[in-house]
């Protein structure tokens, strides 16, 4: 059986990150989508309500599960027993950030790392930009599943 995992903050979850999860279900048996926390990003949404809204966007996608996960991401994949990470590519920004990370772990255990380019539609798609849209009262409708708008506007308002 093969098994990938697919990282990420999902600080929320947007269409982008969806559609690399589907493509990621058609590649691999399983997939894996972990929340992570990255201590260096300030984050809008908690680990449990970035899994709930994952579990959500991915509740039709029958061999795709959601964990969080802390720590190191190749022990979590160790530990999932999976073989490789997705991650999506939406440029050259996301290529200079992304292979470090991708040989480093690879570096750690031989776990390989698959680039997965973005959907033309989702290129410009971000959890940061969304927020910031949201923010100044842009409608971010298009970008996001319909489940995050409520809370996404209701914790902006929160924060002031
Ligand atoms: N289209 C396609 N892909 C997209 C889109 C889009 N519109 N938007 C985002 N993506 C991709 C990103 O490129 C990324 O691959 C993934 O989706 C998740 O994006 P984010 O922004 O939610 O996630 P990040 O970058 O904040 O996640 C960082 C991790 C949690 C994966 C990372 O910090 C990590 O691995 N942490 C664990 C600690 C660790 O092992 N550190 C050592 C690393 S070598």
């Amino acid at each position: 059986m093969t098994r990938a995992v697919c990282p990420g903050s999902f600080d929320p979850v947007t269409h982008g990150h969806v559609d690399i999860f589907r493509r990621a279900a058609g590649l691999f048996d399983e997939v894996v989508v972990a929340v992570g926390v990255n201590a260096s990003k300030n984050r809008l949404f908690t680990p449990e309500e970035r899994v709930a809204m994952l579990e959500q966007a991915t509740a039709e996608l029958p061999n795709v599960r959601v964990a969080g996960f802390t720590g190191l991401l190749t022990a979590f994949c160790q530990e999932q027993g999976a073989q490789a990470i997705v991650k999506g590519l939406r440029g050259a920004g996301d290529y200079e950030y992304e292979l470090p990370m991708a040989q480093m772990n690879a570096s750690l255990t031989g776990v390989e790392t698959v680039f997965v380019p973005t959907s033309a539609q989702w290129g410009f798609v971000s959890s940061s930009l969304v927020k910031e849209v949201a923010a100044f009262g842009g409608d971010v409708a298009a970008y996001v599943p319909d489940f995050v708008l409520g809370p996404l506007t209701e914790r902006l308002a929160a924060r002031g």
